[in-house]
């Protein structure tokens, strides 16, 4: 696996984070390591239908956990979020099959246990052209605090319902796709081993997959310095904590520290 490359995020691409919420870091991840994460995703996979619950394969999967925890991967998100901690949250797979639908607008910190910074690496395992289910980010809103209303997904990465019970707490999902040209609307196509990173607060969505091939993706979830444990509605079950009380510091067996710099 590789190990600690000094540097990688350079000025330009820390400005488009900081700015944007969103940048694409090209030919991050080398062919070895994507191979050996592509044998691991499909694992995960195969083992459940659900877009969404392939998740926290990093328990189990040595690859997968060689990655979250002892690449330069949590390097890389420390210098994004300037911060002297990371602590790994959980990690998942997306896969967009063939003519798969387009996953909705959201923003990812209401279905988070976690208040504080946090960030996701969103590696391509495939190539994602622009029709092949690329994801999309509106520029600068991870700088709104605003917390858009979570829903329930379906198979395919499609809305079910919203969530229940949390009246009040969060902001109806404005249609974004009609205020598009309100927006900047960052969208890329990527190689395989490109890495796009964002901002756990910028809102974000897939375009449908209308190519004739699956689109992996294996995104890592990580927060930064003080960060804290928060459990409320919205909350995705699958990725809270049985011992950790709301307001305390995330380290735990479950959401290691990943990366400490002491000075
Ligand atoms: O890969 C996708 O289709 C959606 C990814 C996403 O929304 C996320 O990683 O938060």
């Amino acid at each position: 696996m590789s190990q600690v490359a000094p540097d990688l995020v350079d000025s330009v691409t820390l400005d488009a984070f900081e700015r944007d919420g969103a940048v694409l870091v090209q030919s991050l991840v080398d062919a070895p390591v994507l191979a050996r994460l592509r044998t691991a995703t499909d694992a995960a996979l195969s083992q459940s239908e659900n877009y969404f619950r392939r998740q926290r394969m990093w328990e189990s999967d040595p690859v997968c956990r060689d990655f979250c925890l002892h690449s330069f991967a949590p390097l890389v998100a420390a210098q994004l979020l300037s911060t002297r901690k990371i602590n790994l949250l959980y990690d998942q797979v997306f896969a967009k099959e063939a003519g798969a639908v387009a996953t909705p607008w959201h923003n990812d910190q209401p279905y988070w246990p976690v208040r504080g910074p946090a960030m996701t690496l969103w590696l391509a395992l495939d190539g994602v052209p622009f029709a092949g289910g690329s994801l999309e980010f509106i520029a600068g809103s991870h700088k709104w605090d605003r917390w858009f209303q979570p829903f329930v997904t379906g198979n395919d990465g499609g809305v079910d319902a919203p969530y229940e019970a949390t009246d009040g707490l969060f902001e109806p999902l404005p249609d974004f796709d009609c205020e598009r040209d309100q927006h900047t609307v960052l969208c890329w196509e990527m190689e395989p081993g490109d890495v796009i990173a964002f901002h756990a607060m910028v809102v974000h969505g897939a375009r449908a997959n209308s190519s004739k091939q699956v689109r992996r993706g294996y995104a890592v979830r990580y927060t930064g310095e003080g960060a804290t444990y928060h459990v409320g509605p919205g909350v995705n079950p699958r990725i809270t904590n049985d011992t950790l009380r709301p307001g305390q510091q995330l380290d735990s067996a479950q959401y290691p520290v990943a990366y400490r710099r002491d000075v």
